[in-house]
């Protein structure tokens, strides 16, 4: 059973000891940093906006930053042949390393996560040029993820000290109408979900937003159990996802078999006009998985009107959900790399809070049909 926790009796906390201004960056290790770039701009419409590596001063790794409005993308790779970046891409392919959260004060952060049982990741430092200053320091979360607080109220840089400005051009990349992060979705491994929900709630002071149960998402084969948790402003949800037993492998085990450990599964981007995205992000060669035609069958029965006409949604392939207070459009990427471990989700929500409860059968489905291809039922 879904069962939403209501904002209106959800006792408010006398303050947070944790405020976040919403996600600053997010940061995946990857093999070939220079390439990754040059995807999440053609493909994506991201834009290039600072680097740092040998040019730079910097001697044992590469980064590129992108941007799309108030999404930045951070790709790293080592230039190594052995270093924490280089291990972390051979035992889970090219993933996400850092969720970065945008704070006022990144040491009392630091602090009021570490003193109630964070582990440390790195300890508060801050650098400085020309721009001004960062400070920045970093706890765990699940497997080798970290979360990095980071303070920059006194730097007007492109992205932080260490880093130039540096833009590329790539000619067919401009912005597909990406906008912020909606929610980073976490992997867990078998019976670990309550603990990591219980992490958010004690360690960073986040609030139980909704529970999916096992038999909201069982499919035929696979089945899988989720908790969405949520800071005090709703600008950062984390769901968390623990496999569970189906009559065929669950996909978060798939992830968890190619991860090789708990991590980032899918990141949520809202648009404001899905419809131009997705055939923007169709045209440059995204792949997305499909539901069957049948799915818009009865469609408008299931969820009323919407301001979309239904032949446009429908040629797209986007799913559609209601809840007490709208609706929402949202598709998902195939896996963007090889292992079948991080995809992307591209969500407009008008007026809904919610994840998409009512695609979950079909969009189990659809991620089972490729896992079936992949071979890994
Ligand atoms: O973030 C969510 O909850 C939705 C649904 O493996 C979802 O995007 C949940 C689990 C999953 C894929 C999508
Ligand atoms: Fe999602």
């Amino acid at each position: 059973m879904q069962t939403m926790t209501s904002p209106a009796v959800q006792a408010q906390p006398a303050q947070d000891f944790l405020p976040l201004n919403g996600t600053d960056y997010i940061e995946f290790y990857v093999g070939n940093a220079k390439q990754s770039a040059y995807y999440y701009q053609a493909a994506f419409g991201f834009e290039l906006v600072a680097y740092a590596g040998p040019e730079t001063g910097v001697r044992d790794r590469a980064s590129y930053v992108l941007q799309q409005n108030k999404i930045r993308f951070v790709l790293t790779t080592s230039l190594l042949p052995d270093s924490d970046i280089t291990r972390h891409v051979a035992q889970h392919g090219d993933g996400v390393k850092v969720m970065a959260l945008w704070v006022d004060d990144a040491r009392k952060s630091f602090e009021e996560t570490t003193k109630r049982g964070a582990k440390v990741a790195f300890e508060p430092y801050t650098i400085e040029d020309e721009n001004g200053s960062v400070t920045m320091a970093g706890i765990y979360t699940y497997g080798e993820t970290i979360h990095t607080f980071v303070e920059r109220s006194n730097y007007n840089g492109p992205f932080m000290p260490g880093f130039v400005a540096k833009t590329s051009g790539v000619p067919q990349g401009s912005p597909v109408g990406l906008q912020v992060v909606d929610h980073c979705v976490g992997n867990v491994g078998w019976g670990e979900m309550n603990q990591w929900v219980k992490f958010y709630e004690d360690v960073l002071g986040f609030k139980l937003l909704i529970t999916f149960d096992d038999d909201d998402i069982s499919t035929e084969y696979s089945a899988l159990m989720s908790k969405v948790v949520s800071n005090g402003n709703g600008f950062v949800k984390f769901p968390i996802n623990e496999p569970a037993e189906g009559k065929k492998k669950s996909q978060i085990e798939e992830y968890l078999d190619f991860y090789h450990s708990p991590g980032v599964q899918h990141m949520a981007l809202i648009t404001n006009d899905i419809r131009t995205t997705v055939t923007e992000l169709r045209r440059r060669g995204v792949e997305f998985l499909s539901v069957p035609g049948t799915y818009y069958d009865d469609l408008l029965e299931r969820i009323g009107h919407i301001d979309e006409d239904l032949e446009s949604v429908k040629s797209l392939n986007l799913l559609v959900d209601r809840d007490e207070e709208g609706y929402l459009l949202q598709i998902f990427t195939k896996p963007v790399e090889d292992r079948p471990t991080v995809f992307f989700e591209i969500i407009q929500r008008k007026g809904a809070k919610s994840f998409g409860k009512g695609n979950f059968k079909a969009l189990f489905e659809a991620i089972e049909r490729e896992q079936g291809l992949r071979g890994n039922l």
